[in-house]
C-alpha cells in the first residue's frame, strides 16, 4: 500500500494560526500525513501543534535546531520524507495564505506532471486580500525571474506546491542555499532543468490575518541576487 500524500508545513511563530490550518487540512482530505518543520518558535508553536495532531496517523512535529530558515527546514523535511517512501510531497505555509480546500486539485495535477504549482497568475488564479504595494511586488518579482531565467512559470515564487518523490529526487536538496522566495525559484529551476513535467493550478491565495510576516530585507536581497545565480550556473 503506498502511502497517502504528506503535507509539509514549515512554522515560524504561528501558534495563532495553527489550529484553523490543522483542522481545514484534514477537512479537506481527512486521509494526509501532515510534518509540521519548526525553528524553535519562541511562542510556542511545536508545543501547541503536538496537542492539535494528538491521534492523527502520520502527524507529527519536526522539531528543528541549528540554524533557522525556511528552505533549510523544506530540504531537512523533504530528504526524511524522501527517506520515509512518500511519493507525493506537498509543501504549504502555515499562515492560511494557501488554502487546504485546493490541497485535492493540486495533488491531481502530480498524477500527469510531476510538480504542480499552486498558482496566483494564471486563469482561475488570483490574490485577496493583498496591499497593492505586495501584489506589485510579486508580480515584478515574477518577470524579473522569468526574464533572467526563462523558467517557464507564471508563479514561480509561490509556495504552495506538490511534487512527486521523483521530482524532488531529481533536485540536488543537499546544495540548496537559498532561504525565502529565491529558494521556491531555485528549486523550480533546478526541477525544470531536471526534465520534470511541470504545470500550474490555479489558486487563490489570501493574505495572513493572523501573526506576523517574516519577509525580511536580507531575504529581499537574496531574491534579486538568486535569479542571476542561477542563470550564470551558480545557484
Ligand atoms: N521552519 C521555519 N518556517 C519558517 C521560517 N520563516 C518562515 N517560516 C514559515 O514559512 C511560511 C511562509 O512565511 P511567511 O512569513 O508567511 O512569509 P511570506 O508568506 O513570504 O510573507 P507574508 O505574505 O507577509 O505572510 C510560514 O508558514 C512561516 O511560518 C523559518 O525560519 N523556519
Ligand atoms: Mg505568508
Amino acid at each position: 500500500m503506498p502511502l497517502p500524500p504528506l503535507i509539509v508545513v514549515p512554522t515560524f511563530n504561528e501558534i495563532e494560526n495553527l489550529p484553523e490550518l490543522i483542522s481545514r487540512i484534514y477537512q479537506s482530505i481527512p486521509t494526509v500525513h501532515l510534518w509540521i518543520v519548526d525553528d524553535a518558535s519562541p511562542d510556542g508553536t511545536a508545543d501547541a501543534a503536538e496537542k492539535l495532531l494528538a491521534g492523527h496517523t502520520g502527524a507529527l512535529v519536526y522539531r528543528r535546531t541549528g540554524e533557522r530558515g525556511l528552505g533549510r527546514a523544506y530540504c531537512d523535511a523533504f530528504q526524511k520524507a524522501l527517506l520515509a517512501g512518500y511519493t507525493t510531497i506537498v509543501q504549504m505555509d502555515a499562515d492560511l495564505s494557501h488554502d487546504p480546500a485546493h490541497l485535492p486539485a493540486l495533488i491531481a495535477a502530480t498524477e500527469a506532471s510531476d510538480l504542480a504549482i499552486g498558482s496566483r497568475y494564471i486563469r482561475q488564479g488570483g490574490v485577496r486580500a493583498w496591499p497593492m504595494r505586495r501584489v506589485l511586488l510579486s508580480r515584478g518579482a515574477n518577470l524579473y525571474v522569468r526574464l533572467i531565467t526563462g523558467l517557464p512559470v507564471n508563479d514561480a515564487t509561490s509556495g504552495f506546491r506538490c511534487w512527486s518523490s521523483k521530482a524532488l529526487a531529481a533536485v540536488n536538496l543537499s546544495t540548496m542555499n537559498a532561504r525565502g522566495y529565491a529558494f521556491q525559484v531555485g528549486m523550480a529551476y533546478r526541477a525544470y532543468h531536471a526534465g520534470v513535467r511541470l504545470t500550474e493550478v490555479p489558486i487563490i491565495f489570501t493574505d495572513r490575518k493572523l501573526g506576523s510576516s517574516k519577509l525580511s530585507g536580507t531575504v529581499f536581497r537574496e531574491s534579486v541576487l538568486v535569479p542571476w545565480l542561477l542563470r550564470f550556473g551558480r545557484g
